[in-house]
């Protein structure tokens, strides 16, 4: 039986600057990804040149089907050196945004996408209580000249992730910056100043990340309320697993949980709503995580294949928060553009069961738009619908960018595949 999706309920793809856009020259992963000693597979580059291709990927998006893009805008490009505002680089976003409302799609902005200035992360990173005061005036600066067209504002992308990364190499053990030092002591030098001042977002210290961010959220939220000219809906976006006890595992993965998520979801009673993404799920024994079954796929990235767990994230996330959910982020990297179909349409269909359990559901995004730059993979993974080619930059559309942008179309979802 086909499955309709509620009136109004959002359909949209996701991107984030630094993956899309290429030359973001002033941020601070642009530096780490060309340090000798770099844990970057390859720099980000041109990356799908998106800064001059918008137009053209705007278009595609809504001829697809789609009503809505949620894309972020660039800290180190609008704020290139502290208190030194690019009115052109906030020009740009206009125009993107402009574009998207000429297609009618609703546009979702991120004011902060793993990357920050080179500046911001030289002087302490998202470890320095300043930055969250740094953050909150950049976010009313970009509100003033931008309020107006935004439709939907995550403060911060999954801010949680530095915990998350933390975790999953060793319960309460190193980072990636214990996996990076080398990159990062040279990268520190060429910035000339000490190697614990130098902490980009991903290998920051996770708790101290954490703590920095939450009050950077919220401090983010007031800026771009007080700043807006019309209300929109302001939240936060979380990386959440499906986080599964087994054998006992119930202390551990409750204690996990909270860990990971616990500071963030306490914030976002007080938010519009909270973006949640999800790509797998994790398992949790008594002593620490299991690691993938045997016999379940595991995919590029390391982890499972595990399409359900994004219905047991909504769920915990609308148990916890009371709030609205939406989905910010949920796909696949693949070369198989088949099992992204299986994929997503497994996913949706967890959705469509929160929905008919009464749960607030009211966007799903893929993740992402285009091939992109998936940060320390490069331009391996493939999460896209629609594949780049990376000399010429030509888009092509896969099939599960038309299948998707289908059931945009109509909301109307076919839960097991044509026979
Ligand atoms: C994240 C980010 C995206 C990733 C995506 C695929 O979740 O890490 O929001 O930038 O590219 O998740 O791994």
């Amino acid at each position: 039986m086909s499955i309709r999706f509620p009136e109004g309920f959002v359909w949209g793809t996701a991107t984030a600057a630094h993956q899309v856009e290429g030359n973001n020259v002033a941020s601070d992963f642009w530096l780490l990804e060309h340090t000798p000693g770099t844990g970057f597979k390859e720099p980000s580059g041109d990356a799908c040149d998106q800064w001059h291709r918008y137009p053209e990927d705007v278009a595609l998006l809504a001829a697809l089907g789609f009503g809505a893009y949620r894309f972020s805008i660039e800290w180190a490009r609008i704020e290139p050196e502290e208190g030194a505002v690019s009115l052109a680089a906030l020009e740009h976003y206009r125009r993107v945004l402009a574009a998207c409302r000429e297609h009618e799609l609703l546009p979702v902005v991120t004011y902060q996408h793993f990357t920050a200035p080179r500046w911001v992360a030289c002087d302490g990173g998202w470890t320095d209580p300043r930055t969250a005061d740094r953050f909150a005036r950049f976010c009313e600066r970009a509100t003033r000249h931008l309020g107006d067209l935004i439709g939907l504002a995550c403060t911060l992308n999954e801010p949680n992730t530095p915990m998350l990364i933390s975790h999953s190499l060793r319960l309460g053990g190193r980072g990636l910056e214990a996996l990076h030092e080398r990159g990062l002591q040279e990268a520190a030098r060429r910035c000339g100043v000490a190697r614990d001042r130098l902490q980009p977002f991903l290998f920051a210290d996770a708790a101290r990340t954490r703590d920095v961010m939450v009050v950077a959220h919220e401090r983010a939220r007031e800026a771009i309320k007080g700043a807006a000219r019309h209300t929109f809906p302001v939240g936060v976006t979380l990386a959440m697993q499906d986080d599964q006890a087994v054998a006992g595992g119930e202390a551990m993965r409750d204690r996990v949980r909270q860990e990971l998520y616990g500071a963030f979801l306490e914030s976002a009673k007080r938010d519009d709503f909270v973006g949640v993404q999800t790509y797998t799920r994790m398992r949790w024994g008594p002593a620490g995580p299991l690691g993938p079954e045997p016999g379940v796929p595991v995919l590029v990235m390391g982890y499972e294949f595990w399409p359900e767990a994004l219905e047991a994230t909504v769920r915990y996330a609308a148990g916890e928060t009371g709030v609205p959910i939406h989905v910010t982020e949920n796909g696949i990297g693949t070369a198989d553009d088949a099992q992204r179909i299986d994929y997503v349409r497994r996913a949706l269909v967890g959705v469509a069961r929160c929905l008919a359990d009464g749960i607030d559901v009211r966007s799903y995004f893929y993740w992402s738009l285009l091939d992109n730059f998936e940060w320390l993979f490069g331009y391996g993974p493939r999460f896209g619908l629609v594949e780049v080619d990376r000399a010429t930059q030509l888009r092509t559309v896969k099939p599960s960018g038309r299948w998707l942008g289908q059931v945009a179309r109509s909301g109307v979802l076919e839960p097991a595949p044509p026979a």
